[in-house]
């Protein structure tokens, strides 16, 4: 019992349990603002496995580990693109 309480708080500090972030994004065209999207989201250091998808008008992504990105970093990084998050959600 000791072993897994050590264990679960080892994984909390590492963050391992960092959350999924779903963001509605305005203004997507084509691939190129995949690109754009993804890129300005990988500069913040605190964004990884980054999916945007044009059609569905979103982008996913998980923190990196032990870091914590807030909603305005992410606001921020897309307006840096050129586009707009309307809406972040977490899981
Ligand atoms: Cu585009």
């Amino acid at each position: 019992m000791k072993i897994l309480i050590l264990i679960l708080s080892l994984l909390l500090s590492l963050g391992a349990l960092a959350s999924r972030v779903e963001v509605d994004v305005n203004g997507m065209s084509c691939s190129m603002c995949v690109e754009a999207i993804t890129k300005e989201l990988t500069a913040t250091q605190k964004a990884e496995n980054i999916t945007v998808k044009v059609e569905d008008k979103k982008a996913w992504f998980d923190e990196v580990k032990g870091k914590k990105i807030t909603d305005t970093e992410i606001k921020t990084a897309i307006k840096k693109a050129g586009y707009e998050a309307v809406k972040v959600r977490r899981k």
